[in-house]
């Protein structure tokens, strides 16, 4: 089955998952000097306190530390009750980002690199019973040779800035739960379940990985607490005649139960939710359960005040309140895998996830949206420092995410990149195996796509032929043609035309459209920045959406405003939003409110 990142903590009888989060200590390391001066073993000498999970950069109130690149530090302890050889100790961070190395009593356990995605460090080696210390480096350097990518240079004064490629703040920390779980020395480390249904009837392949042996059972119960289907041994198929099936934004769940035994006695035991539902695009229709389905929704970030990038429930159940609301059934994990929570919850209210990997800005240009945005993008592959790296850290976060989500009913497809360059033989010789990678990774073998920015044109663009369906991130009548809304449809429908003339016949998913708007500002008639230009410009866009019948979704940019490095050309972050950061609606969200309840 591949890699396994140990699947997300539950409780029980056989294993224990206990949350770190709360406040850790914590200390920048400008000099990189706490390796040398032994900090994982004596402790961080001069820390202060820091939440998590949450972002480092918000809480502070000066600007050097919020802006902050280089190695930091961050400490805490756990307790192990007793150590026992039939058992097996891990910490599970949700994420570091971007890299890390973490220490368990000075002695290094783990070290990732790629900050959205899980880090899981077995610490049995070095626990002892009572307290332990939990140590973890952390660097947020920026670089072309990993995703996101970007640059890192010196002020004059020698210290380090980091430098995105992409239009979003460069958060990083413990932005995610930390657990501490024991496991038993035998363990079930991971399954997966693959649907194929007949009529109304369900097949489930599975395939469970477990330590020694084959003495495996998977049950699916229902949500009256029947159990449904019960098979025994590593690999099978159950059987459910008349199945629940999982549906958009009707989200049926069973509960799995999967039991390792050994000498007829249980040792493990992983519990978890499945849905049950196809995906497959046929022609240029997207199919869930075989029915067709249209997309409605947003990329968005993870991101809100103080905490920045650091998962927090309220606000997620916040945010899926607002999609319910305005009538949305998708989203895109732009620019990045998020919090695993998200995809639960996801999995709980029938939304669906374009998952997304980290790589983006695949471009050399720090003001990279106005780049992109207008279709100005030159090389970055030919001048890539070292491309090998760089595609052995995107093919590592490609198959860590499908480890971590591929078990999610809510994730319908992989996005493998965002607005990289697709129009070269060099993007072509990088993208191929990529793609494949995915294609084989995936049991349940879902549709592949990629983010493509204006340059990838449909003359140009030599990668969307790996793509299940083709994703669009255009801004007519916002970077081209701003506040020339006649011109900007014009020219948009010509580019429309000349897809449409390809016949490719397949789904094409707006991923994003969208203009900045102040939720301060009215005018009329429209400007832009106001109100009535956002609105504008979605009433032109959704009347083009009508004229393609290839067009399957519309996922606008962004779901609320979000925090960006600064510019000339940002205030105070991107205003995208449709929703402003904390949440409340523009007057575009009317409009699109009206427009897709009434979408079936
Ligand atoms: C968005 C085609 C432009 C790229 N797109 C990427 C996204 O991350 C930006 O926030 C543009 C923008 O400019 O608002």
């Amino acid at each position: 089955m591949g890699i396994y990142t140990e699947l997300y903590p539950v409780n029980n009888h056989l294993r224990h998952a206990e949350l770190l989060d709360g406040l850790w200590r914590f200390q920048f390391d400008p000099e990189s000097r706490g390796e040398a001066d032994a900090w994982p073993k004596n402790g961080l000498p001069e820390s202060i306190s820091m939440p998590v999970p949450a972002s480092f950069s918000d809480v502070f109130t000066d600007a050097r530390s919020r802006d902050y690149a280089g190695d930091f530090w961050y400490e805490t302890a756990f307790c192990v009750k007793e150590v026992s050889p039939d058992k097996r100790y891990f910490i599970r961070f949700g994420s570091v980002t971007h890299t890390c190395r973490v220490f368990v009593n000075g002695v290094e356990c783990a070290s990732h690199t790629g900050g959205f995605l899980p880090v899981v460090a077995d610490v049995t080696s070095a626990v002892v019973p009572g307290m332990n210390r939990l140590t973890v480096k952390v660097n947020n350097e920026l670089s072309e040779t990993n995703i996101p990518c970007g640059t890192t240079v010196r002020r004059s004064d020698g210290t380090k800035r980091s430098m995105g490629y992409f239009d979003f703040f460069n958060y990083s920390g413990i932005q995610r739960s930390v657990y501490y779980m024991e496991l038993p020395k035998r363990a079930i480390r991971d399954y997966s379940l693959v649907y194929r249904l007949e009529g109304s009837d369900a097949y489930i392949d599975y395939d469970i990985e477990a330590d020694g042996g084959d003495e495996v059972s998977i049950a699916f119960i229902d949500a009256e607490g029947s159990i449904v289907a019960r098979e025994n041994g590593a690999q099978g198929t159950l059987f459910i005649p008349s199945a629940h099936l999982w549906k958009v934004r009707n989200a049926y769940l069973y509960d799995v139960v999967i039991e390792l035994k050994q000498g007829g006695k249980v040792t493990d035991r992983y519990t978890a939710k499945a849905g049950i539902r196809t995906v497959e695009i046929k022609g240029e229709s997207i199919l869930l359960n075989g029915e067709k389905v249209y997309l409605k929704g947003f990329g968005k970030h993870e991101d809100a005040d103080m905490i920045g990038r650091g998962f927090n429930y309220a606000i997620a159940k916040r945010d899926y309140e607002c999609l319910k609301w305005i009538g949305a059934n998708c989203f895109r994990t732009s620019h990045y895998p998020y919090a695993e929570e998200w995809y639960r919850m996801a999995d709980e209210e029938g939304f669906l996830i374009i998952d997304e990997v980290p790589a983006v800005g695949m471009m050399r240009s720090i003001a990279n949206f106005l780049t992109a945005g207008r279709g100005e993008a030159k090389g970055f592959f030919a001048e890539c420092p070292d491309i090998e790296t760089l595609s052995k850290n995107h093919k590592a976060a490609i198959e860590e995410v499908i480890a971590r989500d591929k078990n999610h009913p809510s994730v319908i497809a992989w996005s493998i990149f965002n607005e990289a360059e697709t129009y070269t033989e060099l993007a072509e010789k990088y993208f191929a195996p990529l793609f494949e990678l995915a294609r084989v990774l995936d049991p349940q073998k879902r549709p592949l796509t990629g983010a493509l920015e204006k340059s990838s044109s449909p003359a140009g663009c030599r990668v969307n032929k790996m793509m299940d369906f083709i994703c669009l991130n255009r801004y007519y009548g916002w970077y081209i043609s701003g506040g020339e809304l006649e011109e900007a449809e014009r020219m948009f429908r010509e580019e429309m035309d000349a897809w449409q003339a390809k016949k490719l016949n397949k789904p094409f998913v707006f991923t994003e459209f969208g203009t900045d708007t102040l939720d301060t500002l009215h005018k009329l008639p429209g400007v832009m920045w106001s109100q009535e230009y956002q609105q504008e410009y979605m009433s032109m866009h959704f009347e083009v959406f009508a004229g393609y019948p290839a067009i399957q979704g519309e996922l606008a940019w962004n779901f609320a405003d979000f925090q960006t490095g600064q510019g000339i050309m940002r205030v105070n972050g991107n205003k995208k939003g449709v929703f402003t950061r904390q949440r409340q609606p523009k007057a575009a969200a009317y409009t699109i409110r009206e427009r897709w309840l009434n979408i079936k």
